[in-house]
């Protein structure tokens, strides 16, 4: 009795430890992020204090880049770091946020270019615990409140460039992007001479040390002290080798199911997706590889306090259904204040979003690309089921003549109804069109959701409808 039993503990103990070791596939480990389709970018750092000011000058271009297109010196921007307080600072308000706006996951910069890390870090006192009167990690707490309302985090990490941190790499800025600096000849020739440097404290040390030293150190520490990691997503490989991204592509195994984008270091390390910035991809231009397009609200990443050039909810719920609709995911950006706040214009185009989301998140969950590729009044998705298929035509132009019309159509049709309220709508075959009849105004003029359920699968006819 005593050794069957030891025998069971033993069987049962080698099976975990196989199942503990099985590499997943690429296509388990994208699963959820495939399903996800839709997730929030947090740039938040100490750049939210001056928040795009600098001495009374408006710096120009997007406000996580102050620190090097004002060409703040290393020991000003240190100083006034030191007052970084985040007092209202609610992790669970924020993922919460997230949530309600049909977000799946979140992406915060756990350091960006200028080297502040938000958690606490043995490899260097840049940090937020270390550094500012605030003096507690960050990260920790968005790690437990993802964990409680079950959203997926990861972490960006700025690799190559660091303007802290000596040894990092800057992308060369001229000072006029800045403001009208008086000593702007001599600036841009000093940083011509080194390599985008401005600070001669920035090059104490080499890149291969910085990377040694400080990149690794801390891409272990977020792979190891936050929990599960979802996404390490890299950013500007600006001065990468090679052997370097070796050694931070190693630490990877930390998080066996974590997923990465293509910018550790180009073309080598091409990651698992691919990162459209600022742009949604034209068909023409996918390749069958998975894509994330990264997008701001308004024209900054990092918050700036006199940004309110915002989208309108509409152009960014027509986004994420134009992404879902040619299979991408669409990660939206969030930049908090100093005090922990995200803007109130955000948080408004996130409840916005949020209420569409609600009532017509099937159309995007899960789905993928559409077969016909783009209509003119508006896009499609499609979802493959036990039974058959569900196509989600969302309309953004309503027709003045309340008729849809979609050829290349060769499927049966099960079902046909507004997403919305469940209200049966009339369709017609005629050869190979499908008619679906509608209402005469639209119920919602932002994209009103058809579902259609057809026999079978539909094959994809993008070449016939070039
Ligand atoms: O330089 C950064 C920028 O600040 C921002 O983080 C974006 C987000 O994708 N990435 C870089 C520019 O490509």
């Amino acid at each position: 009795m005593k050794k069957t039993l030891i025998a069971i503990i033993v069987i049962l103990f080698m099976e975990q430890l196989l199942t503990a070791q099985k590499v997943m596939t690429k296509d388990e480990r994208m699963a959820w992020w495939r399903e996800a389709r839709f997730g929030m970018f947090i740039h938040w750092g100490v750049y939210s204090i001056p928040a795009g000011v600098w001495n009374g000058h408006e710096i120009g271009g997007i406000g996580e880049w102050i620190m090097n297109r004002g060409k703040i010196p290393v020991r000003d921007y240190m100083e006034m770091a030191k007052q970084f307080n985040p007092v209202k600072y609610d992790p669970d308000a924020w993922v919460k946020m997230a949530k309600d706006a049909g977000m799946k996951y979140i992406v915060i910069t756990s350091k960006h270019h200028d080297g502040f890390a938000l958690f606490k870090s043995e490899a260097s006192k840049w940090n937020v615990v270390d550094h500012t009167i605030y003096g507690k990690d960050l990260l920790k707490p968005l790690a437990e409140a993802c964990q409680r309302h079950g959203i997926k985090l990861g972490f960006y990490y700025s690799q190559a460039q660091d303007w802290v941190n000596p040894g990092g790499s800057a992308s060369r800025k001229l000072t006029k992007e800045g403001w009208p600096n008086p000593d702007s000849v001599i600036i841009d020739a000093y940083t011509k001479e080194h390599n985008g440097h401005w600070d001669p404290a920035q090059e104490t040390r080499s890149f291969d040390k910085y990377i040694d030293e400080v990149a690794v150190p801390q891409v272990r520490e977020l792979l190891t002290n936050y929990g599960k990691v979802a996404v390490l997503w890299w950013d500007t490989p600006i001065g990468m080798t090679d052997a370097a991204a070796e050694k931070l592509q190693a630490l990877l195994s930390l998080q066996p199911e974590i997923i990465t984008n293509d910018r550790l270091k180009r073309p080598n390390f091409p990651g698992d997706h691919k990162t459209p910035e600022q742009r949604i991809p034209n068909l023409a231009d996918l390749d069958g590889t998975d894509w994330e397009t990264c997008m701001t609200m308004n024209n900054t990443w990092g918050y700036k306090s006199y940004d309110h050039n915002y989208k309108s909810p509409q152009t960014l719920i027509r986004n994420l259904v134009d992404i879902a609709s040619k299979g991408g995911n669409f990660l939206l950006n969030v930049g908090p204040t100093a005090e922990g706040e995200f803007p109130p214009e955000s948080v408004e185009i996130l409840h916005e979003i949020g209420k569409w989301m609600k009532v017509n998140g099937e159309a995007i969950y899960g789905t993928t690309a559409s077969p016909w590729g783009l209509f003119d009044w508006g896009r499609c998705t499609k979802k493959v089921t036990k039974n058959g298929t569900n196509l989600y035509f969302s309309v953004f132009n309503w027709p003045a003549n309340g008729k849809l019309t979609i050829s290349y159509f060769n499927n049966k049709v099960v079902s046909a109804k507004l997403l919305a309220t469940g209200a049966p709508v009339k369709t017609s075959v005629n050869g190979n069109t499908l008619t679906i009849s509608l209402p005469q105004s639209a119920p919602d003029p932002v994209a009103t959701v058809i579902k259609v359920d057809v026999k079978g699968t539909v094959e994809n006819k993008i070449k016939n409808n070039k």
